[in-house]
């Protein structure tokens, strides 16, 4: 399976920011996305952001599956991850009370502290912001990379938020990840291939969610295979070129749009269990890689040997 990567320059500046600003900021608050809890959890923010006091959200919990963010919730508790809670963008209170506990974290300082919001790109950092400002302060919109520089906003004499752009990591070396970043929105449409992504997710939900693609685009058993479900979903909707063949591209961008919206139902696309096959390979993978290169190296030397 080929690799979605997109790292642009904004990215590699970003992350050296929040490193050069860690001795200003107090406390973090890490969007995660809550139908790719363990995708959108970004290790090199991890890595940056080390001990530092962290809360960990997972947003867009109204678009994800609910059973399955219940499970989330109680496998980071079980893994003693940093305190992670679910929301959507209408649980205004919910994530006021977040703000609360960060505050609470410093009883005895004068001085306002800093909550750093960071995550993957898109997740929903800004609009974060701008619940918690109860303005929109922050500029948002439905697709990577809209914030592109800090922005510093003095919510009231105690706290201060910072936004920040998107991050996501140089390398996703689980390249089922990089297609899950890419059909939720994390990753520029540019880098990417609509019709390989679309592939990806219909395979997916033919797997674990096929009554609702059954109820949003009635197909029978005959188009139960990704291709021609694709096709037929073209077909259904009128994506079709002059001739009458089906434009993947476009059935491709529309299938995805229909799921990022939550057209098709609620959905997660990623479990613990599923995650830990995943990277299993990942790391046989990397074996592999590793023996090859050893293999090269002492072959580089045998030559120089014989020479
Ligand atoms: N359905 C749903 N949409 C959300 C939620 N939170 C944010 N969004 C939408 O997600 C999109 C991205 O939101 P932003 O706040 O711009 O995301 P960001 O993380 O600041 O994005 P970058 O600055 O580009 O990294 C917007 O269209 C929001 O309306 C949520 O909880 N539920
Ligand atoms: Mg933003």
């Amino acid at each position: 399976m080929a690799q979605i990567q997109w790292f642009p320059g904004h990215m590699h500046k970003t992350a050296k920011e929040i490193r050069e600003n860690l001795s200003q900021v107090d406390v973090f608050v890490e969007l995660l996305d809550a139908r790719i809890p363990f995708s959108s959890d970004n290790p090199l923010l991890t890595e940056i952001l080390g001990t530092k006091p962290s809360i960990r959200v997972m947003t867009r919990a109204d678009l994800a599956d609910p059973q399955r963010t219940v499970y989330w919730l109680e496998w980071f508790k079980k893994n003693n991850q940093a305190a992670v809670v679910a929301v959507s963008q209408k649980d205004r209170e919910k994530i006021g009370v977040l703000v609360t506990q960060c505050r609470a974290l410093f009883p005895d300082s004068k001085t306002p502290i800093t909550v750093m919001v960071v995550g993957i790109p898109n997740v929903g950092k800004s609009t974060f912001i701008n619940i918690l400002a109860q303005r929109a302060i922050a500029k948002t919109g439905n697709e990577p990379a809209i914030t592109k520089m800090q922005q510093r906003i003095q919510l009231d004499h105690s706290v201060a938020l910072l936004d920040t752009p998107g991050v996501l990591w140089p390398n996703v070396e689980n390249a089922s990840s990089g297609f899950r970043l890419a059909a939720t929105g994390a990753i520029r449409e540019t880098a990417m291939s609509h019709a390989d992504v679309a592939l990806f997710l219909v395979r997916f939900l033919l797997a674990d969610y096929p009554q609702l693609l059954t109820s949003r685009y009635e197909f029978g058993s005959g188009e139960a295979e990704p291709e021609r479900l694709l096709e037929h979903i073209g077909r259904l909707r009128g994506c079709l070129k002059a001739g009458g063949k089906v434009d993947t591209d476009r059935v491709s961008r529309l299938l995805l749009n229909d799921f990022r919206s939550g057209s098709i139902g609620r959905i997660t696309l990623e479990m613990p269990e599923m995650i830990l096959v995943e990277q299993q390979e990942v790391e046989k993978l990397r074996e592999e890689k590793a023996a090859k290169k050893a293999a090269r190296k002492q072959g580089w030397k045998d030559r120089s040997r014989n020479d």
